[in-house]
């Protein structure tokens, strides 16, 4: 018990370079790698921006509010291959480990998520590896956004790679509701009952923006047809 907690206290003391550090070049080197997966990001929102841009031309409409991205940290990188028992390489990172480049479309309109999504999926150098809907099937908690890991392809100086995104599609309302309860599940010291109850709280309301969603499209089409 006290090895445990040394241990972890050792692990909080260490710096973000001592971590990158910890983690054992493969084929390629840290640094190397997570710029691969910059220029990913970069490819996969010029995508979502190009589309946005045409939609306003087209039919005067901007189904994407916002595009957030990320590059997964060294620390959520070793906490995740750990979790899965897998060893610090850059080459079991690049295999296994699917959501370091994040990508997050907030659309204000659920139809426009699937009809962004449909979009990316049809450009001839997108595969699509795993889709998850959780928002036909929403978790236990209430959380609600499309998922899709796609491999898109980088044009480096001297060679093409392929590399993989986890993209995130959600409502607005999707997305207040996932910040708030991102900052519940990563409270440290929090009681029990208190837990359970916010908990429970955070998904009666995840019920109540689903229905906003809803009624808030009902009334967009109601418009749209006058
Ligand atoms: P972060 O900090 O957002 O990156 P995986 O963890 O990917 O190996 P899993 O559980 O199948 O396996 O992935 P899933 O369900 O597709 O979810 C991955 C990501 O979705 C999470 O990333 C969150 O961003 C988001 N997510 C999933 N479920 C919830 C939820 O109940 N609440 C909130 N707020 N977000 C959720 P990370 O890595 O957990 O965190």
């Amino acid at each position: 018990m006290i090895i445990k907690h040394l241990k972890d206290h050792f692990f909080k003391e260490l710096t973000r370079d001592e971590r990158i550090e910890k983690i054992k070049e493969g084929s390629l080197p840290y640094a190397r790698l997570m710029s691969y997966y910059k220029c990913a990001i970069m490819e996969v929102e010029t995508k979502f921006k190009v589309l946005n841009e045409q939609f306003s031309l087209k039919y005067d409409e901007n189904p994407i509010e916002t595009i957030k991205s990320r590059l997964k940290s060294p620390d959520s990188i070793m906490k995740k291959l750990k979790k899965k028992g897998l060893p610090m390489t850059t080459d079991i990172i690049e295999e296994h480990i699917t959501d370091i480049a994040g990508i997050r479309i907030i659309c204000s309109f659920e139809e426009d998520i699937y009809k962004m999504a449909k979009l990316l999926l049809q450009q001839d150098d997108i595969t699509l590896l795993e889709q998850k809907d959780y928002i036909a099937s929403p978790k236990e908690s209430g959380y609600r956004s499309l998922h899709l890991i796609v491999e898109v392809p980088i044009f480096l100086e001297d060679e093409k790679r392929s590399m993989k995104v986890e993209v995130q599609l959600r409502t607005i309302a999707m997305d207040f509701w996932a910040s708030l309860e991102h900052k519940l599940r990563y409270k440290k010291n929090i009681e029990p009952e208190l837990l359970e109850q916010l908990s429970k709280d955070l998904t009666e309301c995840a019920n109540i923006s689903a229905e906003l969603d809803h009624r808030m499209e009902m009334i967009k089409k109601r418009i749209k047809k006058k």
